[in-house]
């Protein structure tokens, strides 16, 4: 889908550290990628691979948990479709100031009702395993979202505060919105939360240090997101900090004999001299 946001939006991003956007996928996405999450959650893997991270599985896992996949681009190609597309590559990038955006990973979360929070975080406090550690990301819903129904929020304009450590569970913990408060004391201010409230295929961008979290879901209806969270093209691997953060899952990538990102594991999804990863057209349509 053409995607172009206006100078306003882009403004509004630079300014709160996050953009609202109505419509970031086509409508017929939408039942093609909610029979994906089916697919994922229900241990169906498409391509045989199996995502890096799998949280949550029918008949396994804890139903009161939000259910949670990081890389199912790898096992379902409708996933890929969306988070290795161009155009929102693109807009990341320029968003970013990047010459070129690849992706780092990917995230299906499900709240299914009556399941539980998203504890508040910085994205960025998680990547010192590679350099330069910064990430921007798209946010799509695959569901109407509101705020009594466990939403995606941000504090506006926090990506101007420190970059903290992580601090808390990000599944279900106590109080999910302890860590950011914690933040905005240290920073001085009072948290102006902000709840992303859209029809389905709308979404938002967020900066990598804008806090982020999700509420419960209390209500009746599911709140499926799809979220592409992007780095700079040209990042190299840190092996010193491949203990850090989400480093001892994605370092398993790191060729023998450099620091170089494998495309094959993190694509190149656009840059600026025209060069995107070939393999991703192979593999979308094998
Ligand atoms: O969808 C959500 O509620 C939160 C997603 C999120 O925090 C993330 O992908 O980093």
């Amino acid at each position: 889908m053409q995607l172009e946001l206006s100078p306003a939006q882009t403004t509004s991003f630079h300014d709160n550290g996050f953009v609202v956007v109505d419509q970031l996928i086509e409508a017929a996405q939408l039942p093609v990628l909610r029979n994906a999450f089916d697919d994922l959650f229900n241990g169906v893997f498409e391509t045989g691979v199996r995502p890096d991270e799998v949280n949550w599985q029918r008949g396994e896992s804890d139903p009161s948990l939000s259910r949670q996949i990081c890389n199912g681009w790898k096992a379902n190609r409708n996933i890929a479709r969306v988070v290795l597309d161009q155009n929102i590559g693109k807009t990341i990038a320029a968003l970013a100031g990047w010459t070129g955006a690849r992706i780092m990973i990917d995230n299906v979360i499900w709240k299914a009702p009556a399941t539980k929070s998203l504890g508040f975080h910085q994205d960025n406090a998680y990547l010192s395993w590679f350099d330069p550690g910064e990430i921007l990301t798209c946010w799509i819903a695959l569901d109407d979202t509101t705020a009594e129904g466990g939403t995606i929020e941000f504090a506006r304009a926090s990506h101007r505060w420190q970059l903290g450590t992580p601090e808390g569970e990000f599944h279900a913990p106590d109080d999910y919105r302890k860590p950011v408060n914690n933040a905005a004391h240290k920073a001085g201010v009072k948290p102006d939360i902000y709840h992303v409230e859209v029809k389905a295929g709308g979404g938002s961008f967020h900066h990598g240090k804008t806090w982020h979290g999700s509420g419960a879901n209390p209500t009746a209806n599911p709140r499926r997101s799809l979220v592409l969270h992007a780095m700079p093209s040209e990042v190299q691997y840190l092996p010193e900090n491949f203990d850090q953060g989400i480093g001892p899952i994605y370092s398993r990538y790191k060729r023998l004999n450099d620091n170089v990102l494998d495309e094959n594991y993190f694509p190149i999804l656009w840059r600026e001299d025209g060069y995107r990863t070939p393999q991703i057209d192979d593999y979308l349509n094998s």
